[in-house]
């Protein structure tokens, strides 16, 4: 046996739509992350120098997700047969099994550069930035390896599941009351932009909330209908907190840049077609 063997997929049985629906929703979430290193590259180019940065930790976390997403359906085409006389897929318990436990050791990268986005963006003064980033990942990084911990109970020890998940969730709490600090600070800072901050905070509850619901998911049946959902949750959690956020925060710079009077990203929100783009939209 080649992976950590106690996550669901490997005890259930699937028809042959929800093995296929699984296998698409995890290639679907590493080509929308290849794909988007792209954009994130070439639109750190538009950035004013203090803002590139942005765009560029979000091409990495792309990077990074694709690479570990590519490795769950990898591991998903690997861990069933196809049982032509059952016509069902069959978890295979003597080779490749399925295992959600590199989603975790991903995130240990991703979570850290994602809220480090934060206070560069907010154009915040650089003491500001380390100290802020700092503490947001280390409540982060406690969040996901209690979360490992208690993931090892998803098939047969749900009071592992709940008591680890409730650790994990006091580390989520403080996280969120550390971005809320954050957000607070990046309103202050350009009172003229303060909406996207306020709108970002509860962009990032709603989203980063999917995750656990994910982790809790077990306990409501080893049937294939859980096992497809759980992976289709943490696919709509991985492109709305790394994909969508990223674009939304890369806007918000390309905004800022121009208010700032750097040209390349008043010109690429002129909308005139003079390129004078004096007018950059301030609301
Ligand atoms: C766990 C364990 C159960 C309790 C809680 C969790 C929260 C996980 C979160 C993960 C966010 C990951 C992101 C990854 C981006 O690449 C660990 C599932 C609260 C919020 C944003």
């Amino acid at each position: 046996m080649e992976d950590t063997y106690l996550n669901l997929p490997n005890f259930v049985p699937l028809s042959d739509a929800l093995w296929h629906l699984g296998s698409v929703g995890l290639m679907v979430s590493y080509g929308a992350c290849f794909a988007f290193i792209v954009y994130f590259l070439m639109t750190s180019l538009q950035l004013a120098p203090r803002y590139k940065l942005v765009a560029i930790l979000s091409a990495v976390v792309m990077a990074s997700a694709g690479l570990s997403l590519f490795r769950e359906w990898s591991m998903w085409n690997a861990s069933y047969a196809w049982d032509a006389a059952a016509m069902i897929w069959q978890p295979q318990s003597d080779g490749q099994t399925f295992s959600n436990i590199y989603r975790y050791g991903n995130w240990t990268i991703t979570v850290p550069l994602l809220l480090t986005q934060l206070p560069i963006a907010f154009g915040l003064a650089r003491g500001e930035i380390h100290k802020r980033a700092i503490r947001m990942s280390i409540a982060g990084v406690l969040m996901i390896w209690t979360g490992v911990v208690g993931q090892f109970g998803e098939v047969s020890d749900y009071g592992l599941l709940n008591l680890w998940g409730f650790i994990s969730t006091a580390f989520f709490i403080w996280l969120l009351f550390e971005v809320y600090m954050t957000i607070k600070a990046g309103k202050l800072a350009s009172p003229a932009r303060a909406k996207w901050p306020h709108n970002l905070f509860f962009y990032m509850l709603l989203t980063w909330g999917l995750y656990p619901i994910a982790y809790a998911l077990p306990q409501l049946g080893q049937t294939g209908e859980v096992v497809v959902i759980q992976q289709y949750l943490f696919t709509a959690a991985d492109i709305t907190t790394k994909l969508i956020y990223g674009v939304i925060l890369s806007r918000y710079c390309l905004r800022r840049s121009a208010d700032e009077g750097y040209g390349p990203a008043m010109a690429a929100l002129d909308d005139t077609g003079t390129l004078s783009g004096a007018k950059a939209n301030l609301t």
